[in-house]
């Protein structure tokens, strides 16, 4: 039994730490966890707090609520591939070289690869140019314990596997998109540990093994500062083939009976439960899927989050949420028009969360112009990290624009996507593409419903020289792979 006077040292002890680890001073001596999270082609609207559709996203909305909301979020790509390459890089995916999918389309006509053909196939000999610096490699430098659990889709040759750029820890699949159970990509075993392809946690939904996996690499970093980059793949629809795969969850031999007679699925799978939430009210099948692996994804995000928190790692903590393209038509992406793979802002526009509490304000929605090239200069900056000057970067430090300290330094982004070509300039958005044209004031026009190229023409030229004078600045760049001829 502890005497008094040592029971009364200890209390003052604990006091004093108490008040030293909520100064920010002490909080300044320890860079924050960094946990970024990616959601994969969810859509604009598909928040429970924007309040437009009946979809339930309870944790997130919390995040926004004690953290900051972005409506002017944009990608870099309106799919996936060249999106994430340049989250992890910070650059253009035409100065990066990645600008186009790393993805086997021959499935797309029924073609099923043999393992010979599959070893030399596109996404087994494509990826991220192994010269480029990734955000993995500038924490890891700066102290920081890295991971990426989920949606690599940055190559699967081990020469492109997150261990060899800049992680220390990988669990999650490689390509661009799996079967939720199977983890199967049209036929192939798609989930990796480290390096290695595992087949061990086949017939568990996705988004329960990125959690558990998640958890696990959290609780193992301890008090060291890490860096988790946490693609989901959901809500992206099922890249399943044949009819060996059911869109839902087989629960008995009776239901695994009738999922084997069902039609190949389409769309996206979850977890009955979580369909069940919508099925009813939505009276569509596909939407509920959606919705349903929208509100499992939310939920996992509410336990990692509470982990940090039970840690006591809540004040030191920076969350980012955001999605990689636009939502790929379920339920629509309205007010904004067109969706994933467009150059409308449907396909180009993310909601983005931002969560620190004592460090960001609580509750605030910001209109700033943002975009996914900034996360690797504010990460870098948080951590202290000098990325090498030698390597242009395209994105700024945003934590200042995000605490409402100053305006965005952003006045203007490129996009393109083969022929498609797009410009925001201030509040004007120049479109020239397959799916449309025109020149939209954003400021009065959100919609892009009011071409205004013919009544302001001097506008619309200006617009077109920036892309041409951005276009001229791609091409002279260091070419990279392994799309620059070079
Ligand atoms: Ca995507």
């Amino acid at each position: 039994m502890k005497s008094r006077p040592a029971f009364r040292w200890n209390l003052l002890c604990l006091a004093l730490f108490t008040l030293l680890a909520v100064t920010p001073l002490f909080a300044a001596s320890r860079p924050p966890n960094i946990l970024l999270i990616v959601s994969d082609d969810q859509g604009y609207p598909d928040l429970g707090c924007i309040g437009t559709k009946p979809i339930q996203t309870p944790n997130l909305d919390r995040l926004a609520a004690e953290g900051v909301r972005g409506t002017s979020f944009y990608l870099t790509w309106c799919a996936c591939t060249p999106s994430r390459g340049s989250i992890l890089t910070g650059r253009f995916p035409q100065r990066n070289g990645l600008y186009d999918m790393v993805r086997n389309d021959m499935v797309n006509y029924g073609h099923k690869y043999s393992p010979e053909e599959y070893a030399v196939s596109p996404e087994m000999t494509l990826g991220l140019d192994p010269r480029e610096i990734t955000i993995g490699d500038v924490l890891k430098k700066a102290g920081y314990r890295t991971g990426v659990v989920g949606k690599w889709d940055m190559g699967q040759a081990k020469r492109y596997l997150p261990l060899q750029r800049g992680f220390d820890f990988f669990y999650g699949h490689g390509n661009n998109g799996i079967d939720y159970y199977t983890h199967e990509r049209y036929g192939v075993p798609s989930m990796f540990r480290g390096n290695e392809r595992t087949e061990a946690d086949k017939g568990t939904y996705a988004t329960d093994l990125f959690k558990r996996e998640s958890l696990r690499f959290i609780r193992e970093s301890g008090d060291k500062p890490w860096f988790l980059y946490l693609p989901f793949n959901a809500p992206h629809g099922a890249s399943s083939f044949g009819k060996e795969t059911g869109a839902v969850e087989p629960k008995s031999a009776k239901a695994q009976k009738k999922a084997l007679n069902r039609p190949p699925p389409e769309g996206v799978q979850a977890p009955e439960k979580y369909v069940a939430l919508y099925r009813d009210k939505l009276k569509d099948e596909r939407l509920a899927r959606y919705y349903g692996a929208v509100t499992c994804m939310d939920e996992a995000i509410g336990e990692i989050v509470a982990l940090i928190k039970a840690q006591g790692h809540g004040a030191d903590t920076l969350v980012i949420f955001h999605s990689d393209n636009g939502g790929s038509g379920n339920g629509g992406n309205a007010p904004l028009r067109g969706g994933k793979s467009s150059m409308f802002e449907g396909g180009l526009r993310s909601p983005l969360i931002a969560w620190w509490p004592g460090r960001l304000p609580a509750g605030k929605v910001t209109d700033e112009f943002l975009t996914t090239l900034e996360l690797l200069p504010t990460f870098a900056s948080l951590a202290g990290a000098k990325p090498d000057p030698r390597v242009k970067l395209d994105g700024f430090d945003m934590m200042p624009i995000l605490r409402g300290e100053k305006k965005s330094p952003r006045t203007e982004m490129f996009w393109q996507r083969r022929g498609d070509m797009a410009a925001r300039v201030g509040n004007w958005k120049w479109i020239s593409s397959s799916r449309g044209n025109g020149l939209f004031d954003l400021a009065t026009d959100l919609g892009e419903e009011r071409d205004l190229a013919k009544d302001k023409p001097d506008i619309a030229a200006m617009m077109k020289a920036k892309f041409g004078a951005w276009r001229a600045e791609m091409d002279a760049a260091e070419p990279r792979g392994p799309f620059r001829d070079y």
